[in-house]
């Protein structure tokens, strides 16, 4: 029985296309900052990315995409952990029991379910009504503690913790599974569309005008915030100021995650300012921070061969941590060894 759990990081993106600046800002720039504190495993998660359908070739490709974010984000695979999570299979068969631990009403309650599933539900994957099962499994295969993601996993990382109650419960097992802790407060945990400041800033949006894209050039990222969404007025002098205009206020919220100030700072410089004076510094924000990740990116997607030892040797490492705990809970759940 684990009583004693080291602090642990996990988390992971979906090699789903479009990687955007909520992806960045919400998470990735965190997993760059927790590797000097933690011990952290980051990984490519394209079991998740098949709950929709992916072209088999793209997916590939994606897969060495979001490996070449990690790195040029500033991700040192010394440091931590990236691999893809395919490639251990204690994902998978943790997914398994889990399956058979979470309750169908719990699942019945995520929203990202009903959100992605749409009006058509019966045409769903089975994948993705289990999908937060799955992540779970990411998480407790490695016992990990602490779990950065954007606000919109909050009620996924809720049902891990209640998936490892239950676990310890059901099978009289105290602490056998740590509770993971989310860190989701801080700028960036929840950007909005550039369209619609109501609405997530997604990668399957259909408008590419709506995210600003991690491999978007210094001119696009420039049009996309020109031609951002915004109201008639300036900006307002406190944050009193910006509720009711969503728009406003996520580009306010960008402005600061981006500058590492508080949104207070950003209306104390910009307060009484229009849109006009205000897009363009943002905009050069945006360049100044983004560009050279996308250039790092451009440079590091043209040596798949060095992205695929990366995440080659990265699952190496993690299996090496998973596997013992996965036969643990084969020997708890009753399993011959
Ligand atoms: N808009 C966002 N703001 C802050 N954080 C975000 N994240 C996603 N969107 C935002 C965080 O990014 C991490 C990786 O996300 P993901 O690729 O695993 O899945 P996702 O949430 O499905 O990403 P998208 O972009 O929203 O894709 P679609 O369009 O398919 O729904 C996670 O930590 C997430 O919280």
């Amino acid at each position: 029985m684990n009583t004693s759990t080291p602090s642990r990081v996990f988390s992971g993106v979906q090699p789903t296309g479009n990687l955007h600046l909520g992806n960045y800002l919400g998470a990735i720039r965190k997993f760059v900052d927790l590797q000097h504190e933690y011990e952290c495993l980051y990984c490519i998660v394209d079991l998740h990315a098949i709950t929709v359908w992916q072209d088999p070739a793209a997916l590939r490709d994606q897969t060495l995409e979001i490996a070449a974010a990690y790195l040029a984000a500033g991700i040192d695979a010394d440091k931590a952990i990236i691999f893809h999570q395919s490639a251990v299979s204690a994902h998978a068969e943790l997914a398994w029991i889990f399956n058979c631990v979470a309750r169908m009403g719990w699942l019945n309650r995520m929203t990202q379910f009903k959100d992605k599933a749409g009006k058509d539900k019966e045409r769903a994957s089975v994948g993705l009504f289990v999908y937060p099962n799955l992540m779970a499994a990411d998480i407790l295969a490695y016992r990990a503690t602490h779990v950065p993601v954007g606000e919109d996993q909050k009620q996924h990382l809720e049902l891990a913790r209640d998936i490892a109650t239950k676990f310890n419960n059901d099978f009289e097992a105290e602490d056998f599974f740590p509770l993971p802790e989310p860190l989701i407060k801080g700028a960036g945990a929840r950007v909005m569309s550039l369209r619609d400041g109501t609405a997530k800033m997604s990668k399957s949006d259909p408008s590419d005008l709506s995210r600003i894209g991690m491999m978007d050039d210094a001119d696009m990222i420039a049009k996309k915030i020109k031609k951002a969404k915004t109201d008639p007025e300036p900006l307002p002098d406190s944050l009193d100021g910006l509720n009711d205009r969503p728009e406003a206020k996520n580009l306010v919220g960008i402005y600061a995650a981006l500058s590492g100030v508080t949104e207070e700072a950003v209306l104390a410089e910009f307060g009484g300012q229009g849109f006009g004076a205000f897009k363009p510094a943002l905009a050069d924000l945006a360049v100044e921070k983004v560009a050279p990740i996308a250039e790092e990116m451009r440079r590091l997607r043209n040596d798949p061969g060095y992205l695929e030892g990366v995440l080659g040797a990265g699952a190496q490492k993690a299996d090496a941590i998973a596997a013992p705990i996965l036969k643990e809970v084969k020997k708890v759940v009753g399993f011959l060894g």
